[in-house]
């Protein structure tokens, strides 16, 4: 049984930049179902018993069954996607990384502002439901993406991509606050994002 994250602030703590019934509805609602449904479907794959949801998302080539196989996809990619984005998110964020991260995001992208703007323009132009990615290449790059619906980079790339930070960009997630106003839910969510947490997904990827 995979469970959700726990929240170790609560969901009005990241107003103004994300309001708490966002917030709420978001992880109580969509994160809850998505992980109801993927739950129900592995409960069909007895052979996937035991493996964790990376192993599970990088190998979905390995579900015969069609149906499920999309049922794990689209449930799993969510219940994985959302456990990254409420674990990185926290009132106490907005501050850049230091340390091997930030020297990283220099090398990469040459400033923290750089790697900013990428990530909000890839966020911007996703049409439609998706995310916006930061992941550690096994080299130790930073490589920033997006994927369309609950997709994630690990099974875009077989397990070879580890997503660091992960944006929402499903119109549930800034909608009641923001309205058809993506770039201004994007310009605030950096105020909330935790880079010591993606700091230390970087270290241990
Ligand atoms: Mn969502």
């Amino acid at each position: 049984m995979f469970e959700q994250v726990k929240l170790n602030y609560d969901f009005a703590s990241l107003e103004p930049h994300i309001d708490g019934l966002t917030m709420q509805t978001h992880y109580g609602k969509h994160h809850a179902g998505y992980t109801n449904n993927l739950n129900n479907a592995l409960e069909k794959l007895p052979q996937l018993a035991g493996k964790s949801i990376e192993e599970i998302l990088s190998n979905l080539a390995t579900i015969e069954d069609a149906a499920l196989r999309t049922a794990v996809r689209n449930n799993g990619g969510g219940y994985y996607n959302h456990n990254l984005y409420f674990d990185i998110l926290s009132p106490a964020g907005g501050q850049p990384p230091q340390g091997k991260l930030a020297e990283q995001i220099k090398a990469d992208f040459n400033s923290f502002d750089e790697l900013v703007q990428k990530l909000t323009s890839t966020a911007v132009s996703v049409f439609g439901s998706g995310w916006a990615w930061l992941s550690k290449d096994p080299s130790g790059k930073l490589v920033v993406t997006s994927t369309p619906n609950q997709d994630n980079p690990l099974m875009t790339h077989g397990g070879q991509l580890t997503p660091i930070l992960g944006i929402d960009v499903w119109e549930h997630a800034y909608y009641l606050k923001y309205k058809n106003m993506r770039a201004d839910y994007l310009k605030a969510i950096f105020n909330v994002i935790d880079w010591n947490n993606v700091a230390q997904r970087y270290t241990e990827a």
